[in-house]
């Protein structure tokens, strides 16, 4: 017989799955009409119109499509290794993923933000951040590398992160998870959450010309979630936008607990006058630890340096930096439109959506319009900041991302649908389903000045019989909507990698032109480079062992190597010598555990190797790069601890003896 506790669970587990079924729209996979293949069609050898960079949720990586194809550019790593390039695994690039604890091979990636100038999208960069272990990454767009990461102090769940002022002054994190300051002692009870936790945002500065990141200031604020964020643009220029959560400060069964007031907060934080703070020397030194990992593009080798002090500035002591708004159920998405002067809330657990007027805001502040205050904060009333509420949208709004003709497109994770609704006055104008389960949106520019109001891209938590099934696991899913009309209409479903959270898109000129092609060979700076076959060379140092070689079509130079012993660290310096556009090659070792090695034109990578055997050892190159592609390979002959044989290396040269008859002989 079932236990009481069992029969309580089932029943509870079956209303859970009629709950997921009740959202599954009534039109399912008929909503596509006649001309849907013409609009998404992109002749081959035809480019697309806009890049979508979509984050890849738990696979910590972020991925690039064509709009409208749908079509897959590149997978970017960032924050996990990547098998298909050697990102993470090759010696050049494993310091970009240290941290204070030490190396961490995989995260989760949420959210992207490409960097503005006067608050349209300039192409230089992306910024990605890494949820678990808080970091903040900058891909350059000229190479799509990584080019720096920035580990973040005082935080935990690294989510309402990275958002980026109109001019990219700053890259802004706030930590999902409060925790106790890193210099105080965590050795505490989880259940005095509301004496010892606190949240912390970090305004990380962005080198105007090369995008150096470095942590300028952090804000300490009450412990409380902060979910997402927007920077605040045009007439909110100046000023920050959090939505929070889990103001109950609950530590545990967060699902209740943290669900019990009416209204959270979203957070208004005037960064101006922070940092006139900062100037008038308010901020407090704080001893912390963190990693600051930069990608030399010149020496294609990252560096990691472990950092130990930050700025914090109290906000409860400097008064007039944050305030709190009231905002229905446990808001999420936190959205900016394109003039600056509405901020959109979106309460998961809400059955409307509040619309806040930076004016009225700014009015509110000067008339002490507050309510009283949450741990120091001043709470302003709900009534004097509010715009207006958009009535019955539909369940569980999500996010928002704006067209630039005065709309607002929200999407629906519990009614599995985007909505379009008038900013002005709030009245909403279509609805259109989605397979299954929307989380965030995409407009081209949609959170900049002047987005591009061609298309929005939904992307879904669930796709259940949208695709050929693969088992337990299948594709998340992008939908593609036509918004140029009236009636917002489906045009296409892609598979995505990973989860997609937050994406960006742009139109293709913008980063297009920008596209570096190869490095040049003589401005390789690389430690271990062979700028030419002619200098290539193998050097015993000890039971150290670099091999400096040179791949280009088809032979890999040395290809014969002997002399190598049991005890030695075998290190490859491959340098792809090749000046061309699109012609990697790789590298691989029988029975290395680091992995292989794909190199580009004009770059040396370095891979490790402990030979664990006495033997021959094949090595070839693993991307089919000419016709004689499968003759690119080599050996390397490891010989036992001790032995004599002595170190040599050679393309060509090392024939078999003119008297040496029969295999076997000596
Ligand atoms: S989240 S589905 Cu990690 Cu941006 Cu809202
Ligand atoms: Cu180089 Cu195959």
């Amino acid at each position: 017989m079932k236990s009481i506790k069992q029969y309580a669970f089932a029943v509870a587990a079956l209303a859970l799955i009629a709950g997921m079924q009740s959202c599954k729209p009534k039109s399912a996979g008929s909503a596509v009409s006649g001309d849907a293949a013409a609009k998404v069609y992109v002749a081959p050898g035809k480019y697309d119109e806009f890049y979508n960079f979509v984050s890849g949720g738990f696979s910590g990586q972020m991925s690039v499509y064509g709009i409208p194809s749908g079509r897959l550019l590149k997978v970017v790593p960032i924050f996990s290794v990547n098998p298909e390039n050697g990102y993470g695994y090759s010696e050049e690039t494993k310091p970009m993923l240290n941290t204070s604890h030490g190396f961490i091979p995989w995260d989760d990636q949420h959210h992207l933000d490409l960097s503005q100038t006067d608050g349209n999208i300039d192409g230089r960069w992306i910024f990605a951040n890494a949820n678990n272990t808080p970091r903040v990454a900058r891909v350059d767009l000229s190479t799509f590398h990584t080019a720096e990461i920035i580990e973040l102090p005082n935080s935990g769940g690294n989510h309402s992160s990275p958002f980026i002022t109109e001019n990219t002054e700053y890259v802004v994190a706030g930590t999902r998870f409060s925790v106790p300051p890193d210099d105080k002692n965590g050795d505490v009870p989880i259940n005095t959450y509301k004496q010892n936790f606190k949240g912390t945002i970090s305004f990380i500065s962005v080198g105007k010309e090369d995008g150096k990141m470095d942590i300028a200031f952090q804000l300490q604020c009450p412990g409380v979630n902060f979910d997402l964020s927007h920077a605040g643009k045009g007439k909110s220029h100046g000023w920050f936008f959090f939505s929070c959560y889990n103001t109950e400060q609950a530590n545990t069964l967060l699902e209740v607990n943290a669900s019990k007031r009416d209204k959270d907060f979203i957070m208004a934080v005037n960064w101006k006058k922070a940092e006139e703070y900062l100037k008038a020397g308010k901020g407090k030194k704080q001893a912390v630890k963190y990693a600051h990992n930069v990608y030399n593009e010149k020496t294609h080798t990252a560096t990691s340096e472990i950092r130990t002090e930050v700025t914090v500035l109290d906000t409860k002591e400097l008064k007039d930096i944050c305030y709190f708004i009231p905002c229905p159920k446990s808001p999420h998405g936190c959205d900016v439109d394109p003039t600056g002067e509405y901020i959109v809330g979106s309460g998961k657990l809400a059955a409307l959506i509040p619309v806040f007027s930076f004016d009225k805001i700014q009015k509110a502040i000067a008339d002490k319009a507050y309510e009283g205050d949450y741990d120091g904060i001043p709470v302003i009333k709900y009534e004097a900041a509010l715009y207006g509420e958009v009535k019955k949208p539909g369940l569980g709004p999500l996010h928002t991302e704006f067209d630039g003709k005065g709309n607002a497109i929200t999407s629906f994770f519990v009614s599995s649908e985007i909505v379009k609704w008038n900013i002005k006055d709030l009245k909403v104008l279509d609805r259109a389903p989605t397979y299954y389960s929307v989380g965030h949106l995409c407009i081209p520019g949609g959170d900049t000045k002047t987005p591009n109001a061609k298309y929005v891209i939904a992307y879904n938590k669930i796709t259940k019989d949208r695709y050929l099934p693969t088992g337990p696991e299948l594709a998340q899913s992008a939908q593609l909507y036509d918004i140029s009309g009236d009636k917002m209409q489906l045009i296409l479903d892609f598979p995505t990698i990973g989860e997609p959270h937050y994406a960006q898109a742009v139109a293709a000129s913008v980063i297009r032109d920008r596209s570096v092609k190869f490095f040049k060979i003589e401005d390789n700076a690389n430690a271990f480079v062979s700028k030419g076959e002619g200098t290539t060379k193998v050097i015993r140092t000890g039971s150290k062992v670099d091999v400096y070689m040179t791949a280009i079509r088809s032979h890999l130079t040395p290809d014969n190597i002997e002399g190598i012993r049991m005890g030695d660290d075998v290190y490859f310096h491959v340098t792809n010598i090749e000046q061309d556009w699109d012609v990697p090659h790789g590298f691989a070792i029988k029975g290395a555990t680091t992995g292989e090695l794909l190199i580009m034109p004009g770059e040396t990578a370095t891979l490790k190797w402990t030979p664990d055997r006495v033997g021959i050892f094949p090595f070839y190159c693993t991307d089919f790069c000419s016709a004689l592609h499968q003759e690119m390979s080599g050996y390397a002959r490891v010989s036992p601890a001790g032995s004599t044989v002595p170190l040599t290396f050679s393309t060509g040269t090392n024939q078999p003896k003119a008297d040496s008859t029969a295999a076997g002989t000596k």
